[in-house]
This record gives structure tokens, sequence and C-alpha cells, in this order.
């Protein structure tokens, strides 16, 4: 991708929307945010009956797959993940990933590993739920790396609970 300042990107947008007439247009889920870290993608719904226990339940096969996309580390160290009615996990360690590293975060509580790349959100209860919802990866400052509202119906047509996003 081409490096252009802030400003000239801004222009560009801007001249775009103008030809286009596009301003009030652009529906939310079009919104491609730039960013190293993107959603590559989700198990929404853990394979099998659903159950929260801590101790023989399934929150740990619910996940969500982070991946950096770009050519160099980040720390995961402060970025955030929100469901659509707000529950949030913050990644509170660092957690380096390398070039096309990827992390799994999941349900359930665990060990978090850096070469196992798994971080556990340490609750054992069910964050995506399984008819619909909205998936929100913000940077540490809180603006939006990634977002991505899904329904089983629409989004997952093999019906396996999982969705892929970003290769
Ligand atoms: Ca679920
Ligand atoms: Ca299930
Ligand atoms: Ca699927």
């Amino acid at each position: 991708m081409t490096r252009i300042s802030r400003a000239s990107t801004a222009a560009a947008a801007t001249a775009a929307i103008a030809v286009l007439g596009l301003a009030t247009a652009l529906p939310a889920h079009a919104a491609e945010y730039s960013s190293p870290l993107k959603i590559k993608g989700v198990q929404y719904d853990a394979p099998g009956a659903d159950s929260n226990k801590c101790s023989g339940g399934n929150a740990k096969n619910e996940y969500l797959t982070i991946k950096n996309y770009s050519r160099s580390k980040v720390n995961l160290k402060g970025y955030a993940v929100k469901d659509a009615t707000g529950n949030t996990f913050v990644f509170r360690a660092s957690h380096v990933l390398e070039p096309g590293d990827y992390v799994n975060l999941r349900g359930g509580r665990g060990t978090d590993s850096d070469a196992g790349n798994v971080v556990y959100r340490q609750n054992c209860n069910f964050i995506w739920n399984n008819d619909k919802d909205t998936i929100v990866l913000n940077k540490p400052g809180g603006a939006h790396a990634d977002v991505h509202a899904y329904t089983k119906k629409a989004n997952d047509r093999d019906g396996d609970g999982y969705i892929k996003y970003h290769g």
C-alpha cells in the first residue's frame, strides 16, 4: 500500500465522496479501517450444546482469531474486543504478534500462551451470540481496528458456527 499523508487521504476521500455523491449513502458495514490487526474469523457458536460451566463447559471452543496482516510486530496490549451489547475484553498483558502471526481469544479459563497463540477471556460465559452479533476490535487509543456484524443466516452458509472475514 502506498503511504500518503493524512491530509491528502482526507482530501481524496472528500473528493471521491463529492464525485460519487456518497456522503450520506455509505452503509456502516462498508467501513474498512486502517489497521495492522484484523479479525481473521470467529467460531461464534462453539461446537455442540453450549454450557458455560467452567469445568466441562465448552466456552473455550468459542473463539475469535485476530491476525497481524502488517509487516511489523504489533503488541496486543491495550487492544480491546467488544460485542453488540458492550461486553468488553481488553488485552492487559504484552503479547507480541509477529507479521502473519495470530492469536485465538478463547472463552473459559486457561493459561495464555504466546507460543500456543492463545489468550483466554478468563470468563466461562459465551460472548458471541449464536444468532447474530457485532464484533468490534479497537486499538489501544479506542479507534476502530476492525468491525464485523454477522447473522447466522446470512454469514454462515454452511452452518458450522464459523465465519471467515480476512484470509
Ligand atoms: Ca456463541
Ligand atoms: Ca454450540
Ligand atoms: Ca461457516
